[in-house]
């Protein structure tokens, strides 16, 4: 299998409570390869136009408002199998439901406040890593 990409965020409740350098040991202990990274704090229109796909569901405002609460880090992780095995290591969306050891399982506190999100199909790692990355910000 070849070389993907996927986006992962660590979400202003993870960031806030000091958990940025335990996910980012997780990322590399997998053999995920940073090749973006930055710290961003998303104003309201940037947090509904990332998620869009879900304007008509009823947490988009909560969801949104939470996401610019305060800052996040954005990440553009590389390896083989890259989206599938991100969200592997994430865990289930509720926390609650998310297996042992996972990142949300460890970090998370609600189905809203996961702590991390990835990517979940390659459409969406494609918008996704553009939506935060211009191709000078992304190591080759
Ligand atoms: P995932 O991030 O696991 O792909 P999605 O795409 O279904 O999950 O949802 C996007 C984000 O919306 C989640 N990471 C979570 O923060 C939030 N979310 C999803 N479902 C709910 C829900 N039922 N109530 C509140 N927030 C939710």
């Amino acid at each position: 299998m070849s070389l993907e990409r996927t986006l992962a965020l660590v979400k202003p409740d993870a960031l806030k409570a000091g958990y940025t350098g335990d996910i980012i040991k997780v990322i590399e202990s997998n053999g995920f390869r940073i090749i973006g990274m930055k710290l961003i704090h998303l104003s309201k229109k940037l947090a509904e136009g990332f998620y869009a796909v879900h304007r008509e569901r009823p947490f988009f405002g909560p969801l949104t408002e939470f996401m610019q609460s305060g800052p996040i880090v954005a990440m553009i992780l590389e390896r083989e199998d890259a989206i599938r095995k991100w969200r592997e290591v994430m865990g289930a969306t509720d926390p609650l439901k998310a297996a042992e050891g996972t990142l949300r399982k460890r970090f998370g506190s609600s189905i809203q406040n996961n702590a991390t999100h990835g990517s979940d199909a390659p459409e969406t790692a494609a918008f996704e890593t553009k939506y935060f990355f211009s191709e000078l910000e992304i190591l080759s």
